[in-house]
């Protein structure tokens, strides 16, 4: 459709009161009466029509005060009524929809044996007409029925009112009531036969809550880490936040088919499955943190998202950053606080630096959209959780807490802007936010350079900063942003030099007490006094900005950080540098030697003993994405992987004793637990076993053939596994055939043994791929079984990216078929293609031949349409 812009936006010329809704479920023909107490917006224009959405509806019935309607008012997207009464009103309206036709997973729809529902953004269009937009707030009542035994489990929003039998007939009905006004989005029925893990919850206001959560019939044994991440959560945020729960139930509905994550619909999250369901046996330590965090997530959304929501969906970050951030503090207080800083980081750069730095760079807050589906996107989320721990480090914690308890009080209830929110941290602060507004408004990611000059006459050292920030579709100049630098000074045997700086080229007070240096111009330049010669600067700790960092610092200056900085985050950063560079050495000439890294290095693999799970982060090399970005230009990735892979092989072969020794300690380390500490051991002798396989692929097959075989857990099984995938023969079918063979009846594992294979950096992938599309397995129906081959293989950066462009059309086919099905699913799929314009000319015009192919199709979804146009524009 025609492009939505922020300028447009315009308050609703009618509010809703009340909804009333009664949904009588039926597989093919669910009826649902709608009744609505409307009035006319005081602020909106006066005798305007009412224009209700809908979105591929049949009206049935259609009534005004009482009076019978034209059903000629309803198309399938719009119900208008040309002149509705000067006062409040009530409009009923009849739908009849069809859940099982439904396969784009918007709306209301079946998962397995239930009924569900997903409305964000804009699916509940889809099951009777309204004002579907988020400033539209109002109080809903609903009342579900359905065949008992059909579906036994009847779940709504808010409190349960009555439940009962529909007298003569086999089935039965519940009234729910959700006392809080909220806009639709968060609207939410359930219904199926489900089984519940039950819980309780006091809050710190004494409410006593009823928790569940409920799962397919059987799979009440895999709830129990939900339950208790969920009761970590809801304690965490009364104590971190002051917020405390507000209903006297809180259900979490765990179904197999879903688009996103999960859905955090007011007192009824949905969920996709692979976020609620763990066993050691079926789930790997990632997917425990996975749930934990998006268990909080969704929780945390009822004070950031559903008692404060957005006025338009131009602010989405206002609830999705700001919920990350919020997700990304309770994951960190409950696990090591630098080794989640460091994960993170790492996904921001994989998913967020590529957008910023591909055709589909949008701000944070954007100002146009065609299909807001496409926009929940790794800026929206992760940028956007980055720029609310940027106003942190700027305001300060005390005036950061009093900022949002003002935002908390002054706008409950309401739908509010980014404006609204930050305004709150400038009047809490005193401070002018005007200028920082720009990470909002402006796209990309800024790259900061730090040039440095010690004077061993005056003992000053300077320090030139300077900004700049590549131009993004739509926005040719950039305006410089204001860059929190959370900095030290770093003596050559690892003291912290004392800061101080002069009257001229000084920091400011404040800046000295925060250890923070505010970059706010284009350049500036800084003159620490009394500095030892070889005093290195330790620039962005904590990663307390979301830009690329270009530095002079030598090798020996990084090796120095990596072994000394007080600050983890630049421990680890300084290793990634160091190993990034040695890469790309290699990829540009053959050069590169890991050597000089051996003493640091093996000092990193001691340190293991304590810290295995910073370590296995060190251990971890730069991605293939990242180098390529890195690269930046007529990027080669086959070239790539094989640099990566040589230096991962001989760092390898030169640490193959210390990683011996610690693959075989670790094995003595008794039974499992999900909990960080012993995810950190695993992920470190993980890291062993796949670097001591890179060097040594027959000694690393065996070592993974009998881990594979001897594992009590499946991270440990799966890690085998992904080590065993990279060495070509018999060993891995073979292993691949009995890991499909133990786990054919869970999907989800399924779903790690699709990805594995979808993600071999090997010529034959394709054709593994294709054949797996007709596995019995696999269903193009189940978004996760989509996410876990396809995806898998768009992030296969060699395969993917094949010279003769066979990865592309794969990706591409696949896009084709699913968007007649499932559009917000396809055009996740092309998310592969975001990064086709770093490639060499060759691939380059492969790629965007596919897209070109793409595009022309017939009847393309608003979806896929919007991201082909802005790829290839
Ligand atoms: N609101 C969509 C899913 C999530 O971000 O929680
Ligand atoms: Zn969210």
């Amino acid at each position: 459709g025609q492009p939505v812009r922020l300028s447009d936006y315009r308050v609703p010329d009618y509010l809703v009161d009340a909804v009333a809704l009664d949904i009588s479920l039926d597989r093919t023909a669910t009826r649902v009466r709608s009744t609505l107490r409307l009035r006319p917006n005081p602020e909106g224009v006066a005798g305007a029509p009412l224009d209700l959405d809908g979105d591929e509806l049949v009206a049935t019935a259609l009534r005004l005060d009482g009076a019978a309607l034209d059903l000629a008012l309803a198309t399938p997207d719009r119900l208008t009524i040309a002149a509705p009464p000067a006062g409040p009103f009530v409009l009923e309206v009849e739908t009849v929809i069809d859940p099982t036709a439904n396969t784009k997973l918007m709306g209301l729809y079946r998962s397995g044996s239930a009924y569900c529902t997903q409305c964000e953004a804009e699916g509940f269009r889809r099951i009777t007409y309204y004002l579907d937009r988020p400033d539209v707030l109002s109080v809903f009542t609903t009342r579900i029925e359905a065949e008992r035994d059909d579906a036994p489990v009847l779940l709504g929003n808010g409190n349960p009112v009555e439940a009962g039998a529909v007298e003569g007939t086999g089935r039965h009905y519940a009234v729910w009531h959700d006392p809080h006004p909220k806009p639709s989005y968060l609207f939410a029925v359930v219904s199926g036969r489900l089984d519940a893990l039950r819980g309780e919850f006091t809050t710190s206001e004494g409410r006593r809550v009823a928790l569940a959560i409920w799962v397919e019939p059987g799979k009440v044994g895999q709830a129990g880490y939900a339950l208790d991440a969920l009761k970590r959560s809801m304690r965490w945020d009364e104590d971190a936040f002051g917020r405390a729960y507000d209903l006297d139930v809180f259900n979490v509905v765990a179904v197999s088919d879903f688009n996103m994550g999960a859905m955090e619909n007011k007192g009824l999250n949905v969920f996709n499955d692979k976020y609620v369901l763990a066993s050691p046996e079926l789930a790997t330590d990632a997917d425990y943190a996975g749930i934990e965090t998006v268990i909080a997530h969704e929780y945390f959304h009822n004070w950031t998202g559903n008692r404060i929501t957005c006025r338009d969906w131009f602010q989405l970050s206002l609830k999705e950053g700001l919920t990350v951030f919020r997700d990304q503090e309770f994951s960190a207080d409950q696990r090591s606080r630098p080794v989640k800083r460091i994960a993170d980081v790492r996904v921001l750069r994989a998913r967020q630096f590529a957008e910023d730095g591909g055709p589909m760079a949008h701000s944070v807050r954007p100002d146009s959209y065609s299909e807001i589906n496409n926009f929940y996107t790794a800026t929206i989320y992760e940028k956007g959780a980055e720029i609310i721990r940027m106003v942190r480090t700027l305001v300060g914690p005390d005036a950061f807490a009093r900022g949002l308890q003002h935002y908390f009080d002054r706008f409950d209830g309401t739908a509010a802007t980014v404006e609204d929110f930050l305004g709150c941290f400038a009047e809490a602060s005193g401070r002018d936010l005007a200028p920082f507004f720009r990470w909002y408004v402006q796209a990309g990611t800024p790259r900061v350079t730090a040039r440095t000059h010690h004077d061993a006459a005056t003992r000053t050292l300077t320090l030139d900063l300077a900004q700049d920030t590549a131009p993004t579709p739509g926005q040719g100049e950039k305006l410089p942003f204001v860059v929190p630098l959370r900095f030290g000074l770093v003596l050559p045997d690892g003291a912290e030099q004392p800061v101080r700086t002069g009257e001229d080229d000084g920091l400011s007070d404040a800046e000295l007490a925060n250890d923070t240096i505010e970059l706010a111009t284009a350049t500036r330049r800084i003159r620490f006094e009394d500095v030892e010669p070889g005093t290195i600067p330790s620039l962005l700790r904590d990663f307390s900005a979301p830009v690329r960092l270009v530095t002079d610092a030598t090798d020996a200056d990084l090796l120095t950080l990596m072994t000394h900085d007080t600050d983890a985050f630049n421990r680890w950063d300084a290793a990634q540098t160091v190993l990034s560079r040695l890469i790309i050495a290699r990829v540009r000439d053959g050069g590169g030697d890991p050597e000089a890294l051996r003493t640091v290095f093996a000092a990193v693999v001691r340190t293991g003993r304590h810290d295995p799970a910073f370590a296995a982060q060190v251990l971890a090399l730069p991605s293939e994405g990242e180098l390529a970005r890195e690269i930046g230009r007529d990027v080669d990735p086959d070239a790539v992987h094989a640099a990566r892979e040589a230096v991962r092989g001989a760092v390898g072969r030169m640490l193959a004793a210390e990683f011996r020794a610690v693959i075989a300690e670790g094995a003595a380390a008794g039974p499992y637990a999900p909990d960080a500490a012993g995810a950190g051991r695993r992920a470190f002798r993980n890291a062993a076993l796949s670097l001591l396989a890179a060097g040594d692929p027959a000694l690393g097959a065996a070592q993974a053939r009998a881990q594979f075989d001897g594992a009590d857990n499946m991270t440990d099984r799966v890690a085998a596994l992904a080590v065993l995938s990279l060495i070509p023969g018999e060993a891995r079918e073979a292993a691949f055939a009995a890991f499909y063979e133990r786990h054919a009846a869970e999907p989800l594992v399924i779903d790690k043994w699709f990805a594995l294979q979808a993600s071999i950096p090997e010529r034959s992938t394709v054709d593994r791929v294709r054949r797996l599309l007709g596995h019995p397995a696999f269903t193009l129906g189940v978004p996760n079984r989509v996410y876990a081959l396809l995806g898998a293989f768009g992030a296969n950066p060699t395969e993917f990216n094949r010279p003769d462009g066979a990865g592309y059309d794969l990706v591409a086919d696949a896009v084709v078929t699913l968007d007649g099905r499932n559009p917000q699913v396809a055009a996740r799929l092309l998310g592969a293609f975001r990064s086709w314009r770093l490639l060499e000319p060759g691939r380059r015009a492969l790629a965007e031949a596919a897209l070109k192919r793409i595009a022309a199709g017939p009847d393309l979804s608003a979806d896929v349409r919007e991201i082909t146009s802005r790829s290839l524009g």
